[in-house]
């Protein structure tokens, strides 16, 4: 194993080189605050740097998931829609737009890869994902296979949070980081992956003052759970608790970075030099 950079650059054992693998927090992407509004500078910014960090890089490929912002949260919160059909009246209407909405986000992402010289390949969650219980989602191994194979092909799988069908609630929410975490879990081709969020990174209560945590082991990561804070805590998809769990459970496989996406360089630092100003969480 050559190990020369902390993301992407490292041969595994079957000679094959890591990918990357970046989730684009609705919160940089999209004004959260505004109904579909798309932060289309931001987001030229910030795919600019993942071209200029994967042109210096050696790494084999490269997926970017994206949160769903005000394109999904606004409508999913007013509607309850991660109840499902559990609620006194099902707004099929909302659930049409948001599935609509997340769409044109992907789109609106997708023009400004291939602008900037990727092949983006938008792929909708259910083509990998399956919802089974009330909070797990199980993999359509065969289709995730082929993530990795379009991306080291030179394509850019471009996945987005969604409504999707649910056996019990007929339909519910997957979020970006359920998608995340099932890349992660099912392929073997990552050697760190990033979070850009609307934080810094995690932080962490010290004296009553809050402190970055720049390195943190994931089974750390829960002791001081009550204490962090990576934003987007009101999101239907999930509070604190549920997004930690995910990201202790990518860092079994890989180191997890969180990084704020609406301060330019940040991402960039990562890719190139290996190392950025945030939170790494490590196994
Ligand atoms: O923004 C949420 O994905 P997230 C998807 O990654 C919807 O949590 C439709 C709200």
């Amino acid at each position: 194993m050559i190990h020369i950079s902390a993301v992407g650059i490292y041969i595994n054992p079957d000679n094959q080189l890591f990918m990357l693998l970046i989730k684009l927090g609705g919160s940089v992407i999209t004004d959260k605050a505004s109904y579909a509004v798309f932060k289309r500078e931001n987001t030229i910014r910030l795919v600019n740097e993942i071209r200029e960090g994967f042109e210096k890089s050696s790494c084999d490929g490269l997926i970017v998931v994206l949160g769903a912002g005000s394109f999904g949260h606004i409508l999913a919160h007013e509607h309850s829609i991660h109840l499902g059909n559990r609620v006194p009246k099902v707004n099929l209407k909302a659930v049409s737009r948001i599935r609509r909405d997340v769409r044109e986000l992907a789109g609106k992402t997708a023009d400004i890869l291939t602008e900037t010289g990727f092949n983006p390949y938008i792929i909708p969650p259910e083509v990998i994902v399956k919802k089974e219980g009330d909070d797990k989602f199980i993999s359509l191994t065969l289709n995730i296979k082929g993530i990795e194979k379009l991306a080291r092909k030179g394509f850019v799988p471009l996945l987005f949070g969604d409504v999707v069908m649910d056996e019990e609630k007929l339909f519910s929410i997957c979020s970006g980081d359920d998608v995340m975490e099932v890349l992660v879990t099912e392929l073997d081709c990552f050697d760190n992956v990033a979070f850009m969020t609307n934080v810094d990174g995690i932080y962490s209560e010290v004296n009553g003052q809050k402190v970055l945590v720049e390195n943190i082991e994931r089974e750390e990561l829960m002791d001081c759970i009550a204490n962090l804070s990576v934003g987007e805590i009101k999101d239907v998809t999930g509070n604190m608790m549920r997004k930690a769990l995910k990201i202790r459970s990518m860092a079994e496989k890989c180191g997890v970075w969180i990084l704020n996406g609406n301060v330019p360089g940040r991402l960039q630092d990562l890719l190139i030099e290996g190392t950025a100003f945030g939170t790494r969480v490590t196994k």
